[in-house]
């Protein structure tokens, strides 16, 4: 029998199932299931439930559920052999939570494979919809948990963050001040990672250290539920907070009901999910410190694995456990491709080939013209009034506004990434501007390292099936070393390397004591204006 092992990644806009065979080492199934266009009736923009108050973004648990479904009905139709599946494990956006109300534990146990998922699960939620990352609706409850904790250092270095709108704590008090009698109501609050992971094991599943860090409720050293974070938040959190443990643990059997209507391996195992990000950690072969990796999506984010566990003092960066053992650190800046994009339009710009041939029409440093793009609130660093910023640079010469953008996103992360002291010694860049040669060139050239490009569209979904190849060694009492297990599963694209040129580089070193400058005046005359 292969060794075959799923990973299932469940995002902001789709599910994602990927499947390896670990003796052959290939990735041997891929398909994801955009929910949009895959389940209409949930009405989600870009997996998002539509919402007058742009600050609130949330989306439906039972949509996550149904696509479960759905994508085994997939695999099946595809002719994967789940019977094969030795264990399951996955991925989830961050921060997300649900809410179950008491009749949860028995209905998850019970789960009637006759039905749809949907159906079995009608009736359990505390609460309907679920905030997801992109809420940004709590910033009087971060205030709060900040203040009770002893302010932004002190939360930081105790939770791995400052307290932020999107985590989960934040959201948990929000829901616990506006709807009393529901929080009173809701016996189990769990991330969509460990959502998921509950669907597949009938039972309540552990939540993990990576998406645990993410909620301002974990104490991020020793790796328990921080009491002071949890009394901050809400009254009686413990008891509705399942137990944490290490993602790809086995949680025990996959559930009947997966045995039943797909024809799963009865004795295949279920395994302890973790966020999305902790999970491309693995899939992008990061686990080595000194390996980042600069995601240019939706968001911009910045990874990669620390030994030992340092904290950011002015609270803009995060601190996860990493499935790979220590830990992990992101920074996510929110006006990522939305930003590129931006410029554009606003130019006219017809594809980004045309833009790149523009960036690269452009001398390095831009003649110090800068662009501060914050199109809408960004989070790193904090701006709560969008706009863009100019600093002798000429609006209406659109090569060097191309430029200018881009090497503000590169220097605003290098300026933003330098208390995790990590020296960068390979950066993999991934996600949809990450084809684009002209800007890989920017970024080596800021970053003043070697960038490599890295497939990625799968990242967390392969991170996830390699995470429950783990599990499964692991509960089989082998003791899997992760260079081992990912090799071979996570290679850079032959030939995209770029290195940086070393005299561009140096003008990098001047210009970043200018944007730090420009960004410095932007924000203070942001808050005077505010
Ligand atoms: C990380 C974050 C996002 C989501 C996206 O803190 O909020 O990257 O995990 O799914």
């Amino acid at each position: 029998m292969a060794k075959l092992f799923l990973g299932l990644d469940s995002s902001t806009q789709s599910l994602s199932a990927l499947v390896i065979n670990l003796d052959s080492r290939k990735i041997i199934y891929e398909k994801s299931l955009n929910f949009d266009r895959a389940l209409p009736q949930y009405k989600t923009q870009n997996g998002v439930l539509p919402n007058r108050d742009p600050l609130i973004k949330h989306s439906s648990p039972l949509m996550w559920a149904k696509a479960l479904d759905l994508i085994f009905v997939e695999m099946k139709n595809d002719g994967v052999a789940l019977g094969e599946i030795l264990a399951i494990s996955g991925s989830g956006q961050q921060h997300g939570s649900v809410y179950f109300n008491e009749r949860a534990e028995t209905v998850l146990e019970n789960l009637d494979s006759k039905k749809t998922l949907v159906e079995n699960l009608r009736g359990i939620f505390a609460r309907k919809t679920s905030p997801i990352w992109m809420d940004s609706s709590t910033a009087k409850e971060c205030a709060e948990i900040r203040k009770k904790l002893g302010g932004i250092k002190y939360t930081a270095s105790r939770t791995g963050s400052d307290a932020f709108e999107r985590f989960t704590g934040p959201q948990i008090r929000k829901f616990y001040k506006t709807e009393p009698d529901a929080y009173a109501k809701t016996s189990h609050i769990t991330l969509v990672s460990s959502f998921m992971a509950s669907l597949l094991a009938e039972k309540i599943a552990p939540i993990d250290f990576g998406d645990g860090a993410g909620m301002n409720l974990m104490d991020l050293r020793k790796k328990v539920w921080d009491m002071d974070a949890l009394k901050a938040t809400a009254p009686g959190l413990k008891l509705k907070l399942p137990p944490l443990a290490p993602s790809g643990q086995a949680i025990g059997k996959v559930g009947n009901y997966f045995v039943e209507k797909f024809g799963l391996n009865p004795e295949a195992l279920s395994t302890v999910w973790t966020g999305d990000n902790p999970a491309s950690v693995i899939g992008l072969g990061l686990s080595k410190p000194g390996r980042v990796a600069i995601s240019l999506g939706t968001s911009d984010t910045f990874f990669g694995t620390m030994e030992k566990c340092r904290t950011d003092e002015n609270g803009e960066g995060h601190v996860f456990g990493s499935p790979t053992g220590g830990y992990m650190t992101l920074i996510c800046f929110k006006n990522g491709s939305f930003a590129r994009e931006k410029i554009r339009e606003l130019y006219g710009i017809k594809n980004w080939d045309e833009f790149g041939k523009l960036v690269a029409s452009t001398k390095p440093g831009n003649g110090g013209g800068i662009l501060l793009p914050w199109f809408e609130p960004e989070i790193v660093p904090r701006v709560n009034k969008p706009g863009i910023h100019r600093f002798d640079l000429d609006t209406k010469n659109a090569a060097a506004n191309c430029r200018a953008i881009f090497e503000a996103q590169m220097l605003s992360m290098r300026l933003h990434s330098q208390w995790m002291k990590v020296s960068t010694e390979k950066i993999f860049a991934t996600g949809g501007a990450s084809n684009n040669v002209a800007l890989l060139q920017v970024m080596a050239d800021v970053m003043n390292c070697c960038v490599e490009r890295i497939e990625v569209s799968k990242g967390a979904a392969l991170g996830a099936a390699l995470q429950a190849a783990h599990g499964w060694l692991t509960a089989a009492g082998k003791n899997p070393k992760w260079k081992k297990l990912v090799a071979g599963f996570t290679a850079p694209i032959p030939g995209s390397e770029i290195r940086p040129d070393k005299k561009t580089a140096r003008i990098y070193d001047d210009l970043i004591e200018k944007y730090a400058a420009c960004e410095n005046e932007a924000l203070d005359n942001l808050h005077k204006t505010i």
